[in-house]
C-alpha cells in the first residue's frame, strides 16, 4: 500500500492517522505541494484533481487508486475491519460522525475559511456597479 501525501496536508493526515490506528503497513510517497509537484503530468495520472492524498493498493491482484480522504478511510474500515475506527454499538456509531462534524464546524480552520469566504463575497459586492 502506498500513500501519496504532503506532511502539512490535513486531508493526508486523516489517512495517515487511520493507517496508524489500524497498524497497516504502507509506503509513503511525498508530493511537495509548495513546489507544485501535484500539478505535474506524472502526478495528474494518479489524481487528475492534482490533490493529495492518493492511496494506491491492490485488491484481488489488481492495482488501483483511491482519492478523497474520507472515502479512503471508509474503504480501509471496510476492507480491514480489525482495529475498528468506529465504536461497535450502532447508537455510538451514529453519534461518532455527528461529533466529528461538529468538531469540524467549530474548528479554527473552519472559522477562518468562513471568514475568508465572507470577505471574498464582500469584496465582490463592492466591485459591482
Ligand atoms: N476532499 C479532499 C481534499 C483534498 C485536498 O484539498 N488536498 C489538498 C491538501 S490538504 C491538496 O492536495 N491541495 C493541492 C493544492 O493546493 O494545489 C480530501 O478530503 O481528500
Amino acid at each position: 500500500m502506498k500513500l501519496y501525501g504532503y506532511w502539512r496536508s490535513s486531508s493526508a493526515w486523516r489517512v495517515r492517522i487511520a493507517l496508524a490506528l489500524k497498524a497497516l503497513p504502507h509506503e509513503t510517497k511525498p508530493v511537495h505541494l509548495l513546489r507544485g509537484e501535484q500539478r505535474t503530468e506524472e502526478y495528474r495520472e494518479l489524481n487528475p484533481l492534482s490533490q493529495v492524498p492518493v492511496l494506491e493498493l491492490e485488491e484481488d491482484g489488481k492495482l488501483f487508486r483511491l482519492t478523497q480522504s474520507m472515502a479512503i478511510i471508509e474503504y480501509l474500515e471496510e476492507r480491514f475491519p480489525e482495529r475498528p475506527l468506529l465504536p461497535a454499538a450502532p447508537a455510538d456509531r451514529a453519534r461518532a460522525p455527528t461529533r466529528r462534524d461538529r468538531q469540524l464546524r467549530d474548528s479554527t480552520v473552519a472559522k477562518l475559511v468562513a471568514a475568508a469566504g465572507a470577505r471574498a463575497i464582500e469584496l465582490r459586492r463592492r466591485r459591482l456597479p
